[in-house]
């Protein structure tokens, strides 16, 4: 047996949860009136309830003291001091020192990064003023009207989901794109509607060799230098990466690179330069909100205790429902259009962190680890899935996430809006009983149809309004959430060796696709069979 599950709070919890399995939320906010109280938080402008779940402060103290018995605080020290806790990849995990809003150096190998953070962030300021005032040029003199950032995984869904998330922020005389599919789709619709001379392309890649980045790049370029010859290039393209020689190999002045580092892992680096096309958008002043808004959730998850630490409760009841109950899935909701990409980010981050199956040491778990995440903005789920997650057979604890005010103040849009993402927890956790059902003069079959039987577990998370300090503190709370289980599940959250098989495969199979000659399959009946029938009909 693993370590985690011998021990004593983890044993407490299983006997605990046999105890709790059956009681209803009914029961529990009839039982304390004052319940809401008891379990609600707020912390770096967010207010966070999370009475709708299904615990009693016994379930909540053992769950503390698995955290501390997990050495949730030494280890997060250990973060936030930037001790090589990425152990498979030998590196330190300081996407905290990247809005260090303090003064305290912050040292890697014996090295303050804090000066070349603040270097590398002033040089994308000046960057960005320039764009937008027009005093960088595209070649043939044209103000630059087109941002499209190209980058896949890390390199774009932060970017991409920053930019829609703070887009009332963002100067709407500019385009921005992110191109990340190799599918060539992707840059043919992005560029189609824009003139080459208005157009900058950012080449966002840690490596620098990822195939769909590269591709997408040489094919930008191809599209420009056509339009305007190979001396544009240098006005028109810059890169966002910590490979200066690879940069320099495709053609781009190093000058105009922005640098970030190994200890900045691509699923946390959107305040890294890699958030260089949401500065350009949002401006740098923004865009310092929005660090200082990321730093606040830093300071309050290094500093808070364990009991009043927002990530720290966010990532225990997520343990509980995964390892306890065995829910399967988390889903993320936000009630703000502008978030429309934030649970397809966290899908990223929670699952490419938490996905994994040996601990840190290698040993194989014999729990379940990260869960599958999922999401969609309100109120368009409600008319899609959540059917669901009312009365279907799976248990799926939820995240609701609204703000009280709206940066478009349409009508009663917001009031609407609001009433949903109110009335869905709370039919979630009360439900309808039959009796009730009945009450309404509902008779036969159809009461069976009607009835909720409610206890769906839920979070709200609210804020006043989506600013940029508020966006910065909500994504470091899921990062810190996401940090906390992989700890309590002993995992290293910041490797990813489960993207590398594929992309091994698909390089053996790109020349099988399209040599001219009929290539010697040498794969399993099904994959050879597969690569024929393409090969037939391209
Ligand atoms: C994220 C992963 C991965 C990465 C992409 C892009 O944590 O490492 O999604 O960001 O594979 O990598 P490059 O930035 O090197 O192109």
């Amino acid at each position: 047996m693993s370590t985690l599950t011998e021990k004593p709070s983890w044993q407490k919890l299983k006997s605990h949860y046999e105890e709790v399995k059956n009681l209803h939320l009914r029961e529990l906010f009839a039982e304390d009136k004052e319940r809401a109280s008891h379990f609600t938080l707020e912390a770096a402008g967010l207010y966070l309830d999370y009475s709708k779940q299904r615990i009693t402060k016994k379930t909540m103290n053992l769950l503390f003291a698995l955290a501390r018995e997990c050495q949730l605080e030494e280890k997060r020290d250990a973060m936030f001091s930037g001790e090589k806790i990425n152990s498979t990849e030998g590196r330190a995990v300081l996407h905290t020192a990247l809005r260090n809003c303090g003064d305290k150096p912050i040292y890697v190998d014996g090295h303050d990064v804090m000066p070349d953070v603040r270097h590398v962030l002033a040089k994308m300021a000046d960057f960005a003023s320039k764009i937008r005032n027009a005093s960088w040029r595209g070649f043939s003199g044209k103000a630059i009207k087109n941002i499209i950032n190209i980058g896949i995984g890390g390199s774009d869904l932060g970017p991409a989901m920053a930019y829609e998330a703070l887009k009332p922020y963002s100067d709407r005389s500019l385009t921005v794109r992110f191109v990340s599919n190799v599918d060539g789709t992707h840059l043919a619709e992005a560029v189609r509607d824009l003139d080459p001379a208005e157009t900058l392309f950012i080449i966002a890649s840690k490596t620098f060799t990822t195939q769909e980045t590269m591709t997408n790049a040489r094919s930008a370029r191809e599209w420009l230098v056509k339009a305007l010859g190979e001396a544009a290039v240098k006005n028109h393209f810059v890169a966002v990466s910590t490979a200066a020689d690879k940069v320099a190999e495709f053609g781009i002045d190093t000058a105009n690179m922005f640098e970030f580092w190994d200890w900045v892992g691509g699923r946390y680096s959107l305040t890294s330069a890699i958030g260089l096309s949401v500065m350009v958008a949002i401006g740098p002043e923004n865009f310092q909100k929005m660090l200082s808004g990321f730093y606040a959730m830093d300071r309050h998850f290094a500093e808070a205790p364990i009991e009043q630490n927002m990530p720290v409760i966010m990532a225990l009841l997520g343990i509980w429902y995964n390892n306890f109950f065995g829910a399967e899935s988390h889903v993320i909701l936000p009630y703000d259009q502008y978030l429309l990409r934030f649970a397809d980010y966290f899908q990223q981050g929670d699952m490419e962190s938490n996905g994994k199956s040996v601990t840190k040491e290698g040993e194989a778990v014999d729990y379940e680890t990260g869960p599958i995440i999922w999401g969609q903005v309100g109120t368009n789920g409600q008319h899609a899935f959540y059917q669901l997650l009312h009365q279907g057979t799976k248990l799926v604890p939820a995240d609701f996430i609204g703000f009280a005010k709206s940066h478009n103040p349409l009508g009663d849009h917001h009031a609407k809006l609001l009433s949903n993402l109110v009335a869905q927890t709370e039919a979630l956790a009360f439900g309808k009983t039959r009796a009730e059902v009945e009450a309404e003069g509902v008779t036969g079959v159809l009461v069976a149809h009607k009835t909720f039987a409610g206890n769906h577990p839920t979070n709200t998370i609210l804020a006043k309004e989506l600013t940029p300090e508020v966006f910065g503190s909500l994504v470091a709370l899921y990062e810190h959430k996401i940090f906390t289980q992989g700890i309590i599940w002993q995992l290293n959250s910041f490797d990813q060796w489960g993207v590398q098989l594929g992309k091994v495969l698909a390089g053996r199979i790109l020349p099988e696709l399209t040599a001219a000659e009929e290539p010697k399959l040498n794969h399993d009946s099904s994959t050879n069979a597969i690569i024929t029938y393409l090969r037939k009909a391209r």
